[in-house]
């Protein structure tokens, strides 16, 4: 009972900032992402009769503690579906997320963790089961069970089972880059979870923050489906600011921005100017990743390489769904 999947990380455009549910991870508005093919988790799950207990090793080395619990606490999930409580496995992950990029490896890591455990287990679920049990580790790891842009339907019922991934359009509809633009920062001291969930209980521009999300989405998708480059990234730009600001209003406020960001936000303002269409978008981390056109590397390059607080720019095309190997 053995299986191994890969799944690539994503970087939302609409972004996802809140939970209905905190225990089966229910978000309070719908998302949407592009999917990476630089950044992905390969990982192997191994469920033997005779272990005791499970393990987990992560770039070769034996994990303990709270990364641990997560992942032997996720298995409980699927092992309480498949009715196979005590069988136990070994996890061998392989990460190329480099954590200094500022993607949460947890997208690619439990959609991959997710994918591997159905296919040992022989569950035979389709992608939107899985997405759905993807969500339940982390709830943007759901849209990495796709390639290319995918949207993360909220849902509305209590039980969870209307809030999955579905694809909007695929890996080779659109080739547009994302850049990684990786900074000297800090260590953030809100993680996403936390900043979320004060968010939510906290801010004074929460309210407003939701009720410009169906527009949002729907703009985007359009954009999206002509591949309008201008409308997306001006879309999710914008929709990056208002996730941000809404932080500021939280109590106590808090922002993930740091100088180096601000420089960053400037840098791709100013490749606009110049008549360069790049734009930016940042998640719960100081980093910024820019969305542009591959006509357009060289001269984006230049610019991010040359911003003050700049230590890398790793760049990405867009990337495929799970797969099996
Ligand atoms: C996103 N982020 O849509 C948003 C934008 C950060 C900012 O999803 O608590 O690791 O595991 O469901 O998915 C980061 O939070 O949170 C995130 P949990 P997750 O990508």
């Amino acid at each position: 009972m053995r299986a191994t999947a890969k799944a690539h990380t994503n970087i939302a455009l609409i972004k996802y900032w809140g939970k209905r549910n905190e225990e089966i991870i229910l978000p309070t508005n719908s998302s949407l992402s592009v999917t990476l093919d630089a950044f992905y988790t390969e990982t192997t799950v191994h469920f033997k009769e005779e272990l005791e207990r499970d393990t987990f090793i992560l770039n070769d080395q034996e994990i303990s503690g709270v990364p641990y619990d997560q992942v032997t606490n996720y298995l409980e999930l699927f092992r309480s579906y498949a009715d196979q409580k005590g069988l136990f496995a070994e996890v061998h992950s392989l990460n190329k997320v480099p954590t200094a990029a500022g993607f949460a490896s947890s997208a690619s890591g439990f959609a991959a963790l997710a994918g591997a455990t159905a296919k040992a287990l022989q569950l035979n679920l389709d992608d939107t089961a899985l997405s759905r049990f993807t969500r339940q580790g982390s709830g943007s790891a759901c849209r990495s069970i796709y390639g290319g842009f995918v949207q993360w339907e909220m849902g509305t019922l209590a039980d969870g089972s209307d809030s999955y991934a579905i694809p909007i359009a695929p890996q080779d509809h659109w080739d547009i880059r994302v850049a990684a633009v990786v900074l000297t920062a800090k260590e953030k001291d809100v993680s996403s979870r936390v900043g979320m969930k004060r968010t939510v209980d906290t801010s004074a521009f929460y309210d407003g923050w939701l009720e410009t999300l169906p527009r949002d989405l729907e703009e985007i998708k359009e954009g999206i489906g002509r591949r309008d480059f201008e409308k997306v990234g001006a879309i999710a730009e914008a929709n990056c600011l208002k996730m941000h600001a809404t932080t500021l209003g939280a109590v106590p406020p808090f922002t993930y921005w740091q100088d180096t960001t601000m420089s960053v936000m400037e840098t791709v303002q100013q490749l606009r100017k110049e008549g360069i269409s790049a734009y930016f978008t940042i998640d719960a981390g100081p980093n910024v990743k820019v969305l542009y056109l591959p006509e357009d590397e060289e001269k984006v390059m230049q610019k991010l390489q040359a911003t003050n607080g700049v230590t890398e720019v790793i760049v990405s095309k867009v990337g495929e769904g799970i797969s099996y190997l």
